[in-house]
């Protein structure tokens, strides 16, 4: 697997990607990340990227160009091309195990106010953004694709047991994880945890990831694999919440 990165600011790319499991799997050879200059395809002495933005305002554009040019050098047949922004289908796990079987992905970051609209069609670039908020560049969200691509990657180290945990999950929230000293100045972990229990403890974490789930991110309930008993306990906690009534509920 190999991702190439096409940015004004390569040097953004440095430390992150030589720590952690994301290192060694660079370092081991099964993922490679070949970072690339924008400005190598830069127009004239000043190796210009940008450009004002036709209909006025405030800012510069991305110039189609060099962006073309660059993404044409870097492709391979058949490598995906993503391009990060805003405006464009949400990164999620599910887009990360389809990314982590292709053989390349080129990521384009763009910065200033955007990029030419007609890139992502010269190139066959899909838009993909890493959540509502706004960045001042696709550096950060690039990052992000590659780490969560990486780990999913076959052959990259220590991905084996916790991979097969977390599809166990099946949608929800992780539950919530203690270590040592059992009692944090009275703050105490969980008896169940510490009773040996194997069955009730498995039973208290799987109601822990369905309760946070149900408090921090209802919508994800919807497509998350439960039991009948499941579902009823949800429903039992949605008639409970304050505020709610049957006509509101919902899925
Ligand atoms: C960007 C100008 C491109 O990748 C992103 C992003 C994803 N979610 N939210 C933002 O932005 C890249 C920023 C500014 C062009």
């Amino acid at each position: 697997m190999r991702f190439d990165v096409v940015t004004i600011f390569p040097e953004a790319f440095g430390s992150h990607l030589k720590v952690s499991l994301l290192g060694k799997a660079i370092g081991s050879g099964v993922v490679s990340v070949a970072v690339h200059d924008l400005r190598q395809w830069g127009v004239g002495l000043h190796r210009k990227v940008d450009d004002e933005p036709f209909g006025g305002g405030a800012g510069m554009v991305m110039a189609p160009g060099p962006l073309v040019e660059a993404v044409g050098s870097v492709r391979r047949p058949g490598g995906r091309v993503l391009l990060l922004s805003a405006a464009g289908r949400r990164f999620d796990q599910a887009l990360a195990v389809e990314l982590s079987r292709e053989d390349q992905v080129v990521l384009v970051c763009g910065r200033y106010e955007g990029v030419d609209e007609r890139v992502a069609g010269l190139v066959g670039a899909e838009a993909v953004s890493i959540g509502d908020f706004v960045l001042a560049g696709g550096e950060a969200a690039a990052l992000v694709v590659i780490e969560a691509v990486t780990r999913l990657v076959p052959g990259v180290l220590g991905n084996v047991g916790s991979l097969a945990e977390e599809s166990f999950t099946g949608g929800l929230l992780e539950y919530p994880q203690y270590t040592r000293p059992a009692d944090l100045g009275g703050h105490r972990v969980p008896e169940v945890l510490l009773s040996g229990d194997h069955g009730r403890i498995a039973r208290w974490r799987r109601e822990q990831s369905l309760r946070r789930t149900f408090e921090l991110r209802p919508e994800l309930l919807a497509g998350a694999e439960l039991s009948e008993e499941e579902r009823a306990l949800v429903a039992s906690w949605r008639s409970e919440s304050p505020g709610e009534s049957a006509s509101e509920a919902g899925s």
